[in-house]
C-alpha cells in the first residue's frame, strides 16, 4: 500500500488564510490520487473553534475524497473511549496541539470524524486491508510538551500482529528543536514499522535504529517564516513494500529569506540595504507576491536604539508586491550604556520587575505591535506560576 503524509494545514490562518486552503487543498488532493490512504497529523485548523466560514471550507476540502473509489477498507476500528467511527474513506486524522479542547469539549478533528471525513485515530487503533495487506495506525493527538512522555506512557502501546503498525502524533522533538524537557526518539512506543509526526513545520526523513523510519511531513502553509521554510512545502508518499519515503512538493507562494549583517550602522545604510535586498530578492518574483523575510544582524550606532528602527515602514512600502517581514536581531547598546543599566539595577533605583517590563515593551514594538498594548498586564500574565498562560487572556491583552 502507498501511504500519503500530510500535516499541519493550519486552516484559516489568519496572515494566509487563502494560501492555507489553496495549498492543503492542492496537497490533499494530489494525496487522493496518488495513494491508497491519506494520513493527517493534525493541526489541520488553526484554531480549537474554527468559524463556520472556515468549517465550510474546510468540508468542501475533504469532500475531494468521497470522488474516488477507495480500495482499502476499515477492518476494525477499537477506540478507547468508545467512539465509533462513521467515515467510509481511508483518511486518517489526529488532532494536534491548535485544536486540542478538553476531554468534554469537541474539538474540530472529532467534529470531521462525526461528519465521516476522517477515521480519528487518537486514542485508537484503526486497522485497514487492501488485497491481504494489513495497515494498523494508532494514534496521540497534540498535548502540552510536559506531558508528551507520561502520554505516550499511559497510552501503553502495543503493535497489532499480522499488520504494519505506525504511530501518528503530534509533538515537539528534542531531536529537531531546542527546549526544555521535549520528548525523543526513545519515548516512542517500541515496535512499530513507522513513526509519523506533525507539529514541527519543517519537513525530516529520520532512520531510527533497525532502519525503522520516522517522518515528519512539515506544514503546507509558511507560518513561521523562517530560513528552512525556503525549501519547500508538500507531502510524503510512503511505500509500504519497498519501505520508502518520496517527498511530493506542492505550489506554494515563494518564500524568499536573506541576512544583512550591519556594523555601526546608522538609520540610512539599514533602511537602503534592507530596501536592496527586498528589491533583488523581488526581482524574478515579481507578480507572485512572495513573503520575504530579512533578518538583520550585527551592531548599529552609537545612540541608536534598534526598537526606534521602523521595521513596518517595508511592510508598507512594498504591499502588493510581497509580504514582507524584517527581523531586527541588532545589538544596541555599547557597553557603558549596559554598565550603567546594570548599575542601576543593583543600586535598585530599577526593579526586575521594571526592567523586565521595559524589555517587554522594546520586544512587542519591535514585532509590530501596537503602542497602547497593556505590557504591565502581558508581563504579569506571561511571569504567573503554574499551568501556563491561556491564548485567549494573551490575545486579550495583545489585541489580537
Ligand atoms: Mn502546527
Amino acid at each position: 500500500m502507498k501511504i500519503a503524509i500530510l500535516a499541519d494545514f493550519h486552516l484559516g490562518y489568519a496572515k494566509f488564510l487563502e494560501d492555507s486552503f489553496e495549498q492543503a487543498g492542492d496537497a490533499f488532493s494530489q494525496a487522493c490520487k496518488a495513494a491508497d490512504l491519506v494520513v493527517i497529523l493534525g493541526d489541520i485548523f488553526d484554531t480549537r473553534i474554527p468559524k463556520q466560514e472556515i468549517l465550510a471550507r474546510s468540508f468542501k476540502l475533504f469532500r475531494v475524497a468521497f470522488e474516488k473509489k477507495w480500495d482499502a477498507r476499515l477492518v476494525s476500528y477499537d477506540s478507547r473511549d468508545g467512539r465509533k467511527n462513521y467515515a467510509e474513506v481511508p483518511v486518517v486524522a489526529i488532532h494536534g496541539t491548535h485544536e486540542r479542547r478538553t476531554k468534554e469539549l469537541v474539538n474540530p478533528v472529532e467534529l470531521l470524524e462525526k461528519a465521516g471525513f476522517v477515521v480519528n485515530a487518537h486514542s485508537a487503533t484503526a486497522v485497514f486491508e487492501k488485497d491481504g495487506e494489513r495497515v494498523a495506525f494508532q494514534g496521540m493527538g497534540g498535548v502540552p510538551e510536559e506531558y508528551a512522555k507520561s502520554a505516550i506512557e499511559a497510552l501503553s502501546l502495543k503493535p497489532v500482529e499480522g499488520a504494519f503498525n505506525i504511530f501518528l502524533f503530534h509533538q515537539s522533538m528534542k531531536e529537531f528543536i531546542p527546549g526544555e524537557g521535549l520528548m525523543g526518539v526513545e519515548d516512542l512506543p517500541k515496535g512499530f514499522d513507522l513513526y509519523l509526526c506533525g507539529h514541527m513545520h519543517t519537513k525530516m526523513i529520520e532512520k531510527l535504529d533497525g532502519g525503522t523510519l520516522l517522518l515528519i511531513p512539515g506544514s503546507t502553509v509558511i507560518t513561521q517564516m523562517r530560513k528552512e521554510d525556503m525549501e519547500g512545502k508538500g507531502f510524503f508518499i510512503f511505500d509500504m513494500k519497498k519501505r520508502e519515503a518520496a517527498f511530493h512538493r506542492i505550489q506554494t507562494r515563494p518564500f524568499l529569506y536573506d541576512e544583512l549583517e550591519f556594523k555601526d550602522a546608522g538609520v540610512e545604510e539599514i533602511s537602503r540595504k534592507t530596501r536592496s535586498s527586498i528589491e533583488r530578492l523581488l526581482k524574478d518574483k515579481e507578480g507572485e507576491k512572495p513573503v520575504i523575510k530579512i533578518k538583520l544582524k550585527g551592531t548599529v550606532a552609537k545612540g541608536l536604539n534598534p526598537s526606534n528602527l521602523d521595521a513596518s515602514s517595508f511592510v508598507r512600502e512594498f504591499e502588493g508586491r510581497a509580504v514582507v517581514e524584517v527581523d531586527k536581531d541588532l545589538e544596541s547598546e555599547s557597553l557603558k550604556d549596559k554598565i550603567e543599566k546594570l548599575r542601576n539595577l543593583r543600586e535598585g533605583k530599577m526593579s526586575v520587575k521594571d526592567m523586565g517590563i521595559e524589555i517587554l515593551k522594546d520586544k512587542l514594538k519591535q514585532y509590530g505591535f501596537k503602542s497602547n498594548v497593556d505590557a504591565e498586564s502581558l508581563y504579569a500574565l506571561l511571569s504567573e506560576e503554574g499551568k501556563g498562560v491561556s491564548d485567549k487572556a494573551l490575545k486579550g491583552i495583545l489585541g489580537m
